[in-house]
């Protein structure tokens, strides 16, 4: 994959064929962030409340819609409310792991009805190259043009299996969909692990595991710093406990979207020549 990190994000989305790519660095460009909140909140009440008064500064809100407790129609259309008003688009991490037949179930039905609300959705390959083909037809059928399948490509926790040749595979099974794949989730950018000769294939990153001032959790959470994460390439950092579990959520959320959006211009600055940008601050 030929590195498009360097390349400013109102020109990769201009340029992207993905519709949604288009609208994620809009919005990107427009709100200048590219902090995805993990909002892992457990009752609709607290996850609305965070949502809208972070949903001036970030570009994506990320959701484990299957951990709050009283989950409706009110919590979904609240989200849906709020994505129009903030302008940030709706990202369900149910990492789809099943066979192609059950993901398109879970994908579409259930209570939850994924396919109506999320723009992005993210998959592991763990079941074979079914499960990506089941989640693109899905997409490609629904009618609507703003989804995107995110894939695992790599996993933050300690001791995960999503290495290697695993990850290598996800580059390749995900320039087979270019219609529904749109990128990543993984650590780094990952130009390295199976080169394309395509100049102008881009695939977004989004880097879970970003946190300002903790290095992880007892159960095995490894964090990286939104400098570092944008200095390995990453686009969107993904952050939860670092903003929403802070004394001051709103003075939090501002932290990453500074430190994410200097370090962002401080990289499409000096490939152009240009080192005048920003404090390297987080
Ligand atoms: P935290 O509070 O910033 O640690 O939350 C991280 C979120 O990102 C949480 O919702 C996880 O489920 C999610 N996550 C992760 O931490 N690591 C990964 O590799 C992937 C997702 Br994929």
């Amino acid at each position: 994959m030929a590195s498009r990190s360097t390349v400013s994000f109102a020109q990769r989305g201009a340029e992207h064929p993905n519709p949604l790519v288009g609208r994620l660095f809009e919005i990107a460009e427009k709100k200048k962030t590219n902090v995805v909140l993990s909002a892992d909140l457990t009752t609709t009440k607290e996850l609305l409340t965070i949502a809208d008064s972070l949903g001036p500064h970030i570009a994506v809100l990320k959701t484990h819609i299957d951990i709050v407790s009283d989950f409706g129609p009110e919590t979904v259309q609240g989200l849906i409310e709020l994505a129009k008003r903030h302008d940030f688009l709706l990202f369900e991490d149910r990492k789809f792991v099943d066979i192609g037949n059950t993901v398109q179930k879970q994908y579409k039905g259930g209570v939850l009805r994924i396919h109506e609300w999320a723009h992005i959705i993210n998959a592991s390959i763990l079941a074979g190259e079914g499960i990506i083909q089941a989640l693109d037809q899905t997409v490609r059928d629904g009618g609507l043009e703003d989804r995107g399948i995110l894939i695992l490509a790599e996993m933050t926790s300690k001791g995960s299996l999503a290495v290697g040749e695993y990850t290598r595979l996800s580059v390749e099974i995900a320039r087979k969909y270019p219609k529904s794949v749109i990128g990543f989730v993984s650590t780094t950018e990952l130009s390295n692990h199976s080169p394309s000769n395509t100049p102008t294939e881009d695939f977004v990153v989004f880097t879970t595991g970003v946190n300002i001032s903790s290095k992880g959790d007892a159960l095995g959470q490894q964090y990286q710093t939104p400098t570092t994460a944008m200095a390995g390439g990453s686009d969107f950092l993904i952050a939860g406990r670092g903003i929403y579990g802070a004394s001051d959520p709103v003075d939090a959320v501002k932290q990453y979207q500074t430190a994410g959006w200097d370090a962002y211009e401080r990289r499409v600055a000096s490939h152009n020549g240009d080192k005048q940008v920003g404090p390297d601050i987080n």
